[in-house]
Order: C-alpha cells, then sequence, then structure tokens
C-alpha cells in the first residue's frame, strides 16, 4: 500500500526540457512560469538552470539551457537523458526553423522512443510584420505537434501551462495503459 503510493508519488515528477537555438525565448518562457516555481537551481559550468515548477498534481524540473550551440553538444547527452518531453522552441524564422529540424534529429539519438518532442513556435506576434511562420507550418515543415507562442505576452502563461498539463497528461495515460498491458 505505501509502496504504491510512494511509486505514484514518483511517476508525478517530471523532466521536461526546453532545447532550441539561442535568443528564442526559453527563458522568457520560463520566466512566464516562475510564479509556481519551488526550487532553483543555476550550474555556471555546465551552463543551464534548472527549476522546479509545481503544475496540478506535477513536480516538472525545467532544464533550460543557456549556453552555445557547441557547448550543448558537449553537454547534450546528460542534459537529455530521462527526459519525459522535450520542447524544441523556435523564434518561427525559416531559418531557425530548419535548425530546430537538425536538433530534433540530434534529440532523438539520447531519449527513449516513448518521449515526445514537440515544437514551440514562438514570437507569434511578429508573424504579420516579417514572414514568420505561423505554428501549422512549422508543423508541416518539422513533422511534430506545435503549439504557437508568444512568450513576452504575459497572459499566455495560462496557454503555457496548459501546452505542458496536455503533453503530460497525454504521457501518463500512454505509460498507465503500457502497465495494464502487461
Ligand atoms: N517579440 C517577441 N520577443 C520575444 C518573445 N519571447 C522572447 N522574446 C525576446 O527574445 C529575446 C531572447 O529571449 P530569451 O528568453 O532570453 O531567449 P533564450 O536565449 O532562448 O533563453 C529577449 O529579448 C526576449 O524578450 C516573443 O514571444 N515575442
Ligand atoms: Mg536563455
Amino acid at each position: 500500500m505505501k509502496y504504491e503510493m510512494l511509486s505514484s508519488e514518483i511517476s508525478k515528477l517530471m523532466k521536461v526540457t526546453f532545447i532550441g537555438s539561442p535568443a528564442v525565448g526559453k527563458t522568457t518562457m520560463l520566466r512566464l512560469l516562475s510564479k509556481d516555481m519551488i526550487d532553483r537551481f543555476y550550474f555556471p559550468t555546465h551552463g543551464f538552470d534548472l527549476k522546479t515548477i509545481k503544475l496540478d498534481e506535477y513536480h516538472i524540473r525545467i532544464w533550460d539551457f543557456g549556453g552555445q550551440h557547441s557547448y550543448f553538444k558537449t553537454y547534450s547527452r546528460d542534459y537529455l537523458l530521462g527526459s519525459d518531453v522535450i520542447f524544441v522552441v523556435t523564434d518561427s524564422t525559416p531559418s531557425n526553423v530548419l535548425n530546430s529540424r537538425e536538433l530534433i534529429n540530434y534529440a532523438t539519438h539520447f531519449v527513449d522512443t516513448d518521449c515526445p518532442i514537440v515544437a514551440i513556435a514562438n514570437k507569434q506576434d511578429l508573424h504579420k510584420n516579417d514572414g514568420r511562420m505561423t505554428p501549422e507550418r512549422v508543423e508541416e515543415i518539422l513533422h511534430i505537434k506545435t503549439y504557437g507562442l508568444t512568450a513576452i505576452n504575459p497572459t499566455e502563461r495560462n496557454k503555457l501551462m496548459e501546452i505542458i498539463r496536455k503533453e503530460l497528461n497525454k504521457i501518463v495515460i500512454r505509460r498507465r495503459s503500457k502497465k495494464d498491458e502487461l
């Protein structure tokens, strides 16, 4: 009985990883979620920020990589291993979306096949001005589930929480049905 309780608590600690080129908006996304922050660790040598945020019954550890691309490759193994879900953030410009495709290919080497990789097409406020892509267009190119976002807009906080919640719920449901098959 006690053991079951413990294991269900553990399953609610989720590793959520944000990857993306510099300046696409990863830190801004974290700031949007920071109201529910429980703790924060910054690892300067590895160039990443680790925050725990409470979302419903989940404790989610969000790994935000601050470093350059070359640096990312050096530490990506530690950084990506064990992720429950990976969010690839793009600023929705055509060149950055293509970069994201590379990152996605790279990330798939390090994670379980059941770890979803989901795209965030950020900076949607600029879409009308400068030919940035809509989330639909990004999804066509990357072939992964894509959500649009404007991370600098504080009113998009709920939208981001909803995105994370939806992806986590899908994972939990899938894991439960796998368990039932055994
Ligand atoms: N216009 C616009 N700017 C954004 C948005 N999200 C982030 N930024 C800006 O983009 C820059 C880089 O953001 P940051 O979160 O530091 O990117 P990171 O390097 O991926 O962590 C900052 O000046 C942000 O204010 C957005 O949705 N729209
Ligand atoms: Mg950053």
